[in-house]
C-alpha cells in the first residue's frame, strides 16, 4: 500500500512501520494516526510478519508529539475526534497479535512517548529524549500516557514526569524501567533487528497468546490474571507449532515454526 505520512516495509519476518514526516519531526496529525492504524493492519495481515518495529524517519525524531499546528484550530468536537483516533491508533499497536517494538531514534515527546509506551517494549538510541510536556500546552497526556506510564513506573514517578513535563534522557528512561535497552544511535537498527529476529524464531501463536494474557492480566487482579493464563494455555496444545517445538527438542534439532 502507499501512504503519505508513513512507510511500511517487510524484511524477512520483520515488518517496519516508519512515521515519515521528518520536516515536522514526525508529529502526529489525524492523517498520520489514520495511516498508522492502516499500516499496522497491513503488517498484521501479512502472514510472513512475526514482529513489527515502529520507528521515526530522519535523524532527529521518533515522534515530536501530536501535531501542535493541527491542534490550534480544534474545538471540543475536533479534539474529541482527535482523542478517539489517537486511542484507536495506540490500541491497534498495543492489541496487535504480533509483538511490536518501538525503536526510538530521537525525540519522543508527548504523543511520541505515548506511542512508544503502546508498543510492547522500547529500545532507544542514546540520543533519544522522552517527555510528556502536554501540561505546558494546557492539555495533559490523553493518548494513554496517564495510564500506561503509571503502570510501568508507578504513580509517584509518573506524577512527577507528567506534572513537570520535563525531558529525560534515554538513560534515565532505562533506569525508570520504561526503556529496555539504550544503544548508540548508529547501532539502534541492528540492535532492534537482533531482538526482533530472536523473537521471530519462536512460536508465533504462543507469543501471541502470551502477549494477550500479559495485557489482559494488567487489567485484573492476580487471581483473574492467573485464571486467564490457565484457561488460555491449553490452546497451545492445539497448535502445530507446539507439537513441532516439543518434537524438535526431543529430536535435538531446531524447531521450524509455521504459526499454526
Ligand atoms: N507539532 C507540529 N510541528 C512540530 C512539532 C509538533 N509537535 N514539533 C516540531 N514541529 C515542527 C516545528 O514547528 C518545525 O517546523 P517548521 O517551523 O520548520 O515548519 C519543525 O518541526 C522542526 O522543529 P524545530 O525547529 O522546533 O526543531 P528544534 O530542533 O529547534 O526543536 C523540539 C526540536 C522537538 C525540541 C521542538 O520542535 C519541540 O519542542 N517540539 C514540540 C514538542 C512538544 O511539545 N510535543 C508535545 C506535543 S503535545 C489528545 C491526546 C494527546 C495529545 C493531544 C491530544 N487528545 C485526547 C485530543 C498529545 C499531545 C502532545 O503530544
Amino acid at each position: 500500500m502507499s501512504y503519505t505520512n508513513i512507510l511500511t516495509e517487510v524484511r524477512g519476518a520483520v515488518g517496519f512501520l516508519t512515521i515519515n514526516r521528518p520536516t515536522q519531526l514526525n508529529a502526529l496529525n489525524p492523517e498520520t494516526l489514520q495511516e498508522i492504524v492502516q499500516g499496522m493492519r497491513e503488517l498484521e495481515g501479512n502472514a510472513s510478519v512475526r514482529v513489527v518495529v515502529v520507528t521515526g524517519a530522519g535523524d532527529k525524531a521518533f515522534v515530536a508529539g501530536a501535531d501542535i499546528k493541527a491542534m490550534q484550530a480544534m474545538g471540543f468536537a475536533e479534539a474529541d475526534a482527535f482523542g478517539r483516533l489517537g486511542h484507536e491508533c495506540m490500541s491497534t499497536i498495543e492489541e496487535c497479535p504480533r509483538p511490536v517494538i518501538a525503536a526510538v531514534n530521537g525525540f519522543a515527546l508527548g504523543g511520541g512517548t505515548e506511542l512508544a509506551l503502546a508498543c510492547d517494549f522500547i529500545y532507544a538510541a542514546d540520543s533519544a529524549v522522552f517527555s510528556l510536556p502536554e501540561v505546558t500546552l494546557g492539555i495533559f497526556p490523553g493518548w494513554g500516557g496517564t495510564q500506561r506510564l503509571t503502570r510501568i513506573v508507578g504513580k509517584a514517578k509518573a506524577n512527577e514526569l507528567i506534572f513537570t513535563g520535563r525531558k529525560i534522557s534515554a538513560e534515565e528512561a532505562l533506569q525508570l524501567g520504561f526503556v529496555n535497552a539504550v544503544v548508540a544511535r548508529a547501532e539502534l537498527q541492528s540492535a532492534v533487528e537482533v531482538v526482533a529476529n530472536a523473537i521471530a524464531a519462536n512460536a508465533p501463536l504462543a507469543i501471541s497468546y502470551a502477549k494477550r494474557v500479559i495485557l489482559r492480566g494488567l487489567d485484573v487482579g492476580l487471581h483473574g490474571g492467573l485464571a486467564f493464563e490457565r484457561s488460555t494455555f491449553p490452546a497451545c496444545f492445539g497448535t502445530h507449532d507446539c507439537k513441532e517445538g516439543i518434537a524438535a527438542f526431543l529430536e535435538r534439532r531446531p524447531a521450524k515454526f509455521q504459526g499454526r
